[in-house]
């Protein structure tokens, strides 16, 4: 396994001989230029698209469900006729989905199969923080590790996914995520479809080289095979009628701008629950760790309409084949979903800058992630917050043209207010916990932060960046 040194040496080392330019493509910091298509290894539409198993509890006493994943190495077929080495929770790539609900406790042990230190944090929770999987609080090689999730929060998708230090970019890239959707009793009402129409989809790229062998740091670029639940281009067979489909995604480097080529994306939630209303999409822009809750009606296609999902750097991810009519679709999506809780008024505000630091690049040091001009230092706490304060950050990011990031803060769901002193996109709307930064972008944002104390973290969710020391601590104190 590459450690973060080493892969700092040899991006130094690269960045040298070529300039910053080539440095800038390395996932180290990555320019991502959409200039042509990617050609794709294997063949599309071989293979449908898997929907992975929902986890049963071991038990459901006392009104908490209690499940155990082991964490164990892993292989699966994405090339035709090749087994990849990859890491799976309860040994599948990608992991299962567990369904939580609202109000109901969830209780995870998870055991440690592999021979590294691993850990597991819930992407989106509002999570007590000796259970939200600081890098340093790990799960060493042999041993279980309980994790509680309230659950106190309104539906919606999220996801679980390893985050021990150094080591977290390249764990989930080799396979450690899974979907945790939390259904709310009081969402029922609304009639959107559920069941089996109701389907988590997980995004990412992965990278091969020419013997079929997994790639795991190298140009970001260069990660040109996308898999949707784990697969290269699937076709999904649906029936004509409404989906919802919940994407996530779970690439450590990639911003997806993603589109049907016929009928339309109504998004109707983003990553901390339902949208006011629902909106229609042309294009959905989907960044490392972010979430789109979307409606699919394929109702007015005849039986045999092929519909692709597409990027365009990607080129197509997934298409959906109608295969059947059905009697009844009774599912709906009502023009109001669910009212955005109320605000309260920010009392401080913080200035929170992204950026990488290239100073020792011409004597042949690293580059180093950086959060207001400081890398990661566990010893260090960067902000102390008040329990029950509301805040608004100022997130800046400073790189040069072509360098990108995506926020994330642990504990809370957060509002964009503005981006670049203009109204928040699409993609800022409803709660969020990730939003995305462009090169010289600045969004601010809202947050409020309960119910818990204790250490959590903000970080760029580009995991190399993250890697690379663009992490930083808060402690919520009473
Ligand atoms: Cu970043």
């Amino acid at each position: 396994m590459l450690t973060r040194r080493a892969l700092l040496a040899a991006g130094a080392v690269t960045a040298g001989v070529l300039g910053m330019p080539q440095l800038l493509s390395r996932g180290v910091a990555d320019a991502y230029v959409p200039t042509r298509r990617t050609v794709q290894p294997t063949a599309p539409f071989l293979r449908p698209m898997p929907v992975a198993p929902v986890l049963e509890p071991v038990s459901t006493r006392d009104g908490t469900d209690v499940y155990r994943i082991p964490i164990r190495n892993t292989s699966a077929e994405i090339l035709q006729g090749i087994q990849t080495p990859l890491l799976g929770f309860a040994g599948q790539f990608a992991g299962p989905t567990i369904r939580a609900r609202t109000g109901r406790p969830t209780q995870l042990t998870v055991t440690n199969e592999i021979d590294v230190p691993v850990n597991v944090h819930l992407h989106g929770g509002r999570t007590p923080a000796d259970s939200d999987g600081h890098p340093m609080d790990v799960i060493l090689p042999g041993k279980s590790r309980l994790y509680t999730y309230p659950n106190q929060q309104q539906g919606t998708t999220l996801w679980y996914h390893d985050h021990n230090m150094d080591t977290e970019a390249e764990h989930v890239y080799r396979g450690l995520a899974g979907a945790y959707i939390i259904e709310d009793p009081c969402e029922e009402y609304l009639g959107l479809p559920r069941g089996d129409y109701d389907v988590p989809i997980m995004l990412r790229d992965i990278q091969f080289d020419a013997n079929g062998d997994l790639v795991v740091f190298d140009d970001v670029r260069k990660r040109t095979t996308i898999l949707a639940n784990g697969v290269s281009r699937p076709y999904f067979p649906v029936a004509a009628r409404k989906y919802r489909f919940r994407l996530i995604n779970t690439a450590n480097d990639r911003t997806f701008q993603l589109s049907l080529s016929a009928g339309q994306l109504t998004q109707i939630g983003t990553d901390g629950g339902l949208l006011p209303a629902p909106v229609q999409v042309r294009t959905l822009e989907l960044s490392s760790a972010e979430r789109a809750d979307v409606v699919i009606d394929f109702s007015r296609f005849p039986v045999g309409t092929k519909i692709e999902l597409s990027d365009p750097v990607a080129g197509t991810i997934l298409r959906f084949d109608v295969t059947r009519r059905v009697l009844f679709d009774f599912s709906r999506v009502p023009d109001k979903l669910r009212e955005l809780p109320p605000m309260p008024r920010a009392t401080v505000e913080r200035d929170v800058n992204l950026s990488f630091d290239f100073s020792q690049l011409p004597s042949g040091g690293p580059v180093l992630g950086e959060i207001n001009g400081k890398p990661y230092d566990d010893n260090r706490i960067d902000f102390t917050i008040k329990r029950g304060t509301t805040e608004i950050w100022t997130i800046t990011s400073t790189d040069p043209p072509g360098v990108r990031h995506t926020f994330h803060m642990h504990l809370v769901q957060f509002r964009v207010l503005d981006r670049n002193g203009k109204p928040p996109l699409q993609s800022d709307a409803g709660l969020k916990d990730t939003v995305y930064l462009t090169a010289g972008e600045t969004v601010r944002v809202q947050a409020t932060f309960v119910p818990y104390t204790g250490r959590y973290l903000y970080h760029c969710h580009f995991l190399e960046h993250a890697m690379d020391g663009m992490m930083a601590q808060m402690n919520i104190v009473p």
